[in-house]
């Protein structure tokens, strides 16, 4: 496998909405998930660069979309390309309002989205898939989205019982062969490299389709 580098990343800006992003036309690619799942820890593994996208124990405070940008390179081809954090759920401590505000947040980025080269919706290795994980996913196929179910974590449960938890967790989603689930470790750097190299011909196949 060639390796695939992400070069220059810089955070870009912190949205309370979708609304007039301001963004040039690069090619997406958007972390979704509950709070507390792994998606800045993914983040900054993919960008090798800890403490690029903020990481947290106390989950659920920010309900911001968080845009990075970089360069995925592959030998003498760059790409550049954006990394959007998205906000989490699932946090019982959230008010309310806060917790009322987030479909309509991801609604807003997902629609009549062109942009997204791949969609990272991230399930903890050790949890059954919540009903909201179920609706994450769910609203990303109503719009048509390019999903990658990524399990995170892998790292928190031996070797030999994660065939158990991915075949539960693809039963769980109704995705028939649980190889099609990305599984990372950001700790580890498990299966990130194999990660980054679908993300590259992704953000290739995109790239000139938005150069309008
Ligand atoms: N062991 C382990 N811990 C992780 C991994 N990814 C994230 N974490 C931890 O899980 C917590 C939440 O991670 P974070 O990336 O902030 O989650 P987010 O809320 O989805 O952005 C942090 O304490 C991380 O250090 C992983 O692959 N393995
Ligand atoms: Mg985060």
């Amino acid at each position: 496998m060639q390796k695939i580098l992400v070069k220059n990343p810089e955070f870009l800006k912190s949205l309370p909405s979708w609304k007039s992003p301001g963004l040039p036309p690069l090619p997406e690619i958007c972390a979704a998930g509950r709070s507390n799942v792994g998606k800045s820890s993914l983040l900054n593994a993919l960008v090798q660069r800890t403490g690029l996208a903020k990481t947290s124990s106390t989950p659920g405070r920010t309900q911001s979309i968080v845009v990075f940008k970089g360069e995925l390179c592959r030998e003498e081809v760059s790409l550049p390309f954006h990394l959007i954090d998205l906000p989490g759920y699932g946090y019982a401590k959230v008010s309310k309002s806060i917790r009322e505000e987030w479909r309509p947040m991801m609604e807003g980025y997902f629609r009549g989205n062109r942009k997204l080269a791949a969609c990272l919706a991230l399930l903890d290795i050790r949890r059954k898939p919540s009903d909201e994980d179920l609706e994450l996913m769910e609203m990303m196929a109503e719009h048509d989205l390019p999903v990658l179910p990524v399990v995170t974590k892998a790292d928190k449960i031996p070797k030999t019982q994660r065939l158990k938890s991915l075949r539960d967790i693809a039963s769980a989603l109704g995705v028939e062969d649980h190889r099609d689930l990305w599984v990372v470790s950001a700790v580890e750097r498990t299966g990130v490299d194999e990660l980054m190299s679908e993300l590259f011909d992704l953000v290739q196949a995109k790239a000139p389709t938005l150069t309008a």
